[in-house]
């Protein structure tokens, strides 16, 4: 299926609810749901592509010589080619398949962290991560001796390359940061920042979780040497995601799982490894979550993601501006574009109360920290109130959700 970059091609709401069973059944009929930034919905197409391999020709992959088994080994690979052409990789050999963007990071932590950095080299990470990609390098450091160096993000949530280009230094082994942040919607730019660490000798590695479901990405075009993102966020299963890396990379790389499928020959005290990307896919992997990932892609591919990102584009104005029209509802995020995910507090009120306050409208949103404590505490608060927004949401939800926001507001006003 083609990629419908340049027809400008607008996104037929209705057409594509109906293509999400959730939405279908009798109590989600009121279900507005934003909170796609901890997971999406799944179109009929994945359902069934992960029933199909269930019930039609279950069997394990790279093993069984028989008719289901190579058909089984064939729609896993299949799925891998199509994934790695959606992100621009040049070779699916780059494309490993983890459990998610999690599991990615710690891959790389471990299998080239452990290998290359040595006590006093230095680590950067910014302000605004994820968990997920802060504490495998807290733990790198403890291992090898290495230094954190934190890169800090202003009141409003930006980046400034200023900022990196003081931190960088001849002992900077690597930068790790998000392409966008789940918290606060920043959208941050990738091809500079590889370019400002590369000049310096510095690897990349971006969490694309936020980014990739969402916008056009091309990794070779970026430059980057590590690239880690989840399906669950972008239609696909819960369970799979995807580890990209630069092929000397991965070579250089030790597997982080030992067994099954990841050796080329085992001998009493040594054994050596498969060929990438096996070498790191030790065990029988995801099948039905592969195949499923690779249906999200083409679903993602059929609508046309530069479509998908302008619907959102639009959506994401529209309630950030209508949130900071709102007296006593405080917008943070950087100003200008963002992510489709807005974080927000209504003064005095507990961002827990608004979020169940709004369910019972009907309107899911997530409160919390959202995993990002160090940004959370750059602003001064415990948690926020957060919507997310993806292919399958309206105008008109937006505007429920906001009238909800206001009526959250006013409830509470009379015990402040
Ligand atoms: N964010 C949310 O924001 P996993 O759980 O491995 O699929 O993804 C972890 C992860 C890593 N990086 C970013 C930028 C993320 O947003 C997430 C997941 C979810 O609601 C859960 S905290």
């Amino acid at each position: 299926m083609q990629i419908n970059s340049e027809e400008k091609k607008a996104v037929d709401i209705r057409e594509i609810r109906e293509r999400f069973p959730i939405f279908a059944q009798r109590e989600n009929r009121d279900l507005i749901y934003l909170d796609s930034a901890a997971t999406t919905q799944k179109p009929d197409s994945v359902i069934k592509a992960v029933s199909r391999y269930y019930r039609e020709y279950n069997a394990n992959t790279h093993r069984g010589t028989y008719r289901i088994a190579e058909k089984a080994t064939v729609e896993y690979e299949r799925a891998r080619k199509t994934i790695a052409r959606f992100i621009g990789a040049v070779s699916e050999r780059q494309v490993v398949f983890v459990r998610g963007t999690t599991e990615a990071i710690n891959t790389v932590a471990v299998g080239w962290g452990d290998r290359v950095l040595k006590a006093d080299d230095e680590i950067i990470f910014s302000e605004l991560e994820h968990h997920s990609n802060i504490v495998p390098w807290q733990m790198l450091a403890q291992r090898t001796g290495a230094r954190i160096r934190l890169w800090e993000m202003d009141k409003e949530g930006r980046l400034h390359l200023d900022a990196l280009r003081n931190l960088l230094s001849t002992r900077t082994r690597l930068l790790a940061i998000a392409h966008v942040s789940n918290a606060l919607g920043t959208v941050n730019p990738i091809a500079e920042i590889v370019q400002l660490a590369h000049d310096n000798g510095t690897r990349v590695l971006v969490d694309g979780a936020q980014s990739v479901p969402h916008q056009q990405v091309d990794v070779t075009a970026l430059g980057v040497d590590f690239f880690a993102f989840s399906g669950h966020k972008m239609l696909g299963p819960t369970g799979i995601g995807v580890l990209y890396a630069r092929e000397e990379l991965l070579d250089e790389m030790n597997p982080v799982q030992f067994g099954g499928d990841m050796i080329e020959s085992v001998q009493v005290l040594t054994s050596t490894w498969n060929d990438l990307p096996w070498k790191f896919e030790g065990g029988t992997p995801n099948i039905a979550g592969a195949i499923g990932l690779g249906a999200a892609v083409e679903f993602l591919q059929e609508i046309g993601i530069d479509a998908i990102h302008r619907h959102e584009t639009g959506l994401i104005r529209r309630a950030v501006e209508q949130l900071q029209a709102l007296p006593g509802v405080r917008v943070f995020g950087p100003p200008g574009d963002r992510g489709p995910a807005v974080s927000f507090e209504i003064t005095g009120i507990h961002p827990h109360d608004i979020s169940t306050l709004l369910d019972q409208r009907g309107i899911a949103i997530r409160s919390g920290h959202h995993c990002a404590q160090l940004a959370m505490k750059k602003l001064e608060v415990p948690a926020t109130a957060r919507a997310s927004f993806y292919l399958y949401n309206d105008e008109s939800e937006i505007d429920r959700f906001v009238k909800a926001v206001s009526e959250t507001r006013d409830y509470f006003a009379k015990w402040l």
